[in-house]
């Protein structure tokens, strides 16, 4: 991967999502005290929802219904959230191209709907399941997560979605299930890096997680973001997010999940196993072999405002610390 520097974001772009986030604690708050008591926050509605822009113009009315009901995020915030325009216009999705601004340049070909995900392997009850099944009786959540990338940037996002466990524990894995391995859709038509000969990458890309891992509360299935479906270069219509790994892990556009007994051989770790590995757990103590793992530049950043911030173990999740117990991390990297 690239590092590749900031100097794209004007003070313009810099503008804090606070305003998104009182919307949310408004609306959390509301419940907990009736509405009368924040009433005066109500004047800050308009501009975010006009930040996030729209939904998609397909995104369907099950989807749309379903975020829009969607649990105000639970957790404590402790930072700004990125604002819309940054977290949806500098991006990995080299299926679309390599550049921060490649994904959103060019995706809109891209059709995300209808979407099917096939669930196969070591599970009673594997299949092709349209998306709109999966999500059928699910209750989505808004969760604000740290997104650290392994180039050392990070961003703060309102992800839309639900536990990966409540996905997995329907399709029943069978007690040989030891891994989850995940597929993003291969179609050459609509992704421009997937039709290139000299593309690095062997596509589909893979991933994969620990079943424990996978079956970790804070590990979510997302299908939207400030409270709108999952614009194209997000990862439409349907990705993961593990907010204490490094975010190649978080696999975009999911169309495959397989239960497994062998750990799966991860994208990045098949081309240079050197540099990136199967768990990639934000570790500040481990260095990348070409740079320090130890700082972040936290999204929105410029010239005159790096915003450089320490890393955290586990990204600052500090409670999946038992999952990795009496592992040896640097070997485990
Ligand atoms: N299919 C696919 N998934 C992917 C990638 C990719 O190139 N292809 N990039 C990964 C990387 S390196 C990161 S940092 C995150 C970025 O997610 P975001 O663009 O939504 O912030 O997506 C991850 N998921
Ligand atoms: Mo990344």
């Amino acid at each position: 991967m690239l590092i590749k520097k900031s100097t794209d974001l004007t003070e313009a772009d810099v503008t804090p999502e606070s305003i998104y986030r009182a919307r949310r604690q408004f609306m959390k708050g509301s419940l907990l005290l009736g509405a009368g008591a924040l009433l005066p926050f109500n004047t800050a509605l308009a501009k975010p929802t006009q930040e996030a822009g729209q939904f998609g113009h397909d995104a369907p009315a099950w989807l749309k219904a379903q975020i829009n009901a969607a649990l105000p995020n639970q957790e404590p915030i402790h930072s700004d959230i990125t604002p819309y325009k940054i977290v949806t216009s500098y991006n990995n999705f080299y299926e679309f191209g390599y550049n921060k601004d490649d994904p959103q340049a060019n995706s809109s070909q891209f059709m995300p709907f209808p979407w099917q995900v096939e669930i196969a392997g070591e599970v009673a009850k594997p299949g092709h399941y349209h998306l709109d099944d999966l999500l059928k009786g699910m209750t989505l959540q808004e969760r604000i997560y740290r997104l650290r990338c392994v180039e050392a940037w990070s961003m703060v996002i309102p992800w839309i979605g639900f536990p990966l466990s409540a996905l997995l524990k329907r399709f029943e894995p069978t007690s040989r299930a030891k891994y989850v391995k995940f597929t993003t859709v291969l179609r050459p038509k609509q992704m421009p890096a997937q039709d290139s000969a000299f593309s690095s990458i062997d596509w589909p890309y893979v991933e994969g997680l620990r079943m424990d891992e996978a079956m970790h509360p804070l590990t979510l299935m997302a299908v939207g973001l400030y409270g709108k479906d999952l614009p194209n270069q997000s990862g439409a219509p349907f990705r993961l997010v593990v907010p204490w790994k490094y975010g190649f892990k978080s696999i975009k556009s999911i169309v495959k999940i397989e239960l497994v007994e062998q750990q799966p051989l991860n994208t990045w770790q098949k081309i240079a196993p050197n540099e990136y590995g199967f768990y990639a757990n934000v570790n500040p103590q481990v260095d990348h072999p070409r740079w320090s793992q130890k700082e972040e530049r936290r999204l929105p950043s410029g010239l005159f405002h790096p915003n450089i911030i320490p890393t955290q173990m586990f990204n600052g999740y500090a409670e999946v610390a038992s999952l990795y117990k009496g592992m040896d991390l640097h070997k485990n990297f």
